[in-house]
């Protein structure tokens, strides 16, 4: 991978990068499609890496579907998919993290403690790996957005990180691999989470701007869905993800919530 992504960039193209786990649906292919329309080269890799998993979580059960995945990414021209094992990107005695302290406790690093540890660490290895000019992240996950752009800030890393747009499917809910865990009762009910996000962005347009009362109004969304479990939903600020007491433009929602056995997380930007 590394032999192909040098030959790549020294013909004088641009390489971009997206980084995935695979399972891909319409938000991993928007983050492709930007790539190639922003650079000559598009390199995928797809790796569940078990570094961001906490050891009850699903990590064994997360869907692999290479075969099709491959297919998929070729017919969108992507040039270079790198498929490593887990072997390959942690072997023995493999004992360096990085920590984006402060910063990996909020929103999903709470619940998951060391899960962005996990995703700082590979996405870093990975970056040494491809050599990136510019790497696509999608901005369903707001968290990891703020922590990869806090880790390339303050590691001096040169690749240019560009966050696209939450796909959704036509009825609201975001796009995730983990949706196909969902049972059609259970998908139905995942709505609430895209639901309780258009009222608080409703009740921020029609003057509400305290995040105590914008969460509280979410909470009385997800009330109406019993079926569901709120793990959190905060008002925090997009880049640094503190916890915001008045909401200000661009602020970022962000939500958790349980659906049967899925977890499944949500957010916007107010505007
Ligand atoms: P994964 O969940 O496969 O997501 C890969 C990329 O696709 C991430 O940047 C994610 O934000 C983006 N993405 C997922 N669903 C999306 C949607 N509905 N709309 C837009 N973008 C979406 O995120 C990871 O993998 C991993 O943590 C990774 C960065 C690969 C590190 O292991």
């Amino acid at each position: 991978m590394r032999k192909a992504c040098v030959a790549a960039k020294s013909a004088g193209n641009t390489l971009g990068f997206v980084p995935t786990m695979g399972a891909l649906h319409e938000g991993h292919i928007s983050l492709v499609r930007a790539a190639k329309k922003q650079c000559d080269v598009v390199a995928v890799s797809i790796f569940v890496n078990p570094a961001q998993f906490g050891p009850n979580e699903d990590l064994a059960k997360y869907p692999r579907r290479l075969e099709e995945d491959s297919k998929m990414l070729l017919a969108e021209g992507v040039d270079l998919l790198f498929t490593p094992s887990s072997e390959e990107m942690y072997p023995a005695g493999a004992t360096t993290f990085v920590d984006v302290d402060g910063m990996s406790e909020r929103l999903c690093g709470k619940s998951r403690p060391g899960h962005f540890r996990g995703v700082a660490t590979v996405v870093n290895k990975l970056f040494n790996i491809i050599q990136p000019d510019v790497a696509f992240f999608g901005q369903k996950d707001a968290a990891q957005c703020a922590v990869i752009k806090r880790m390339v800030r303050d590691l001096d890393m040169t690749v240019k990180i560009k966050v696209c747009p939450v796909v959704r499917e036509p009825d609201g809910l975001a796009m995730s691999s983990r949706n196909a865990y969902l049972s059609p009762l259970e998908r139905n009910n995942a709505l609430v989470l895209s639901r309780a996000l258009q009222e608080i962005q409703r009740h921020y347009q029609n003057g509400e701007h305290e995040s105590a009362k914008l969460i509280n109004e979410a909470r009385k969304t997800f009330a109406t869905q019993p079926a569901v479990q709120l793990e959190y939903v905060e008002v925090v600020d997009a880049e640094s993800l503190d916890p915001l007491q008045t909401a200000d433009p661009g602020a970022l929602v962000a939500i958790a919530a349980r659906v049967g056995g899925t977890r499944l997380i949500d957010n916007i930007l107010l505007n």
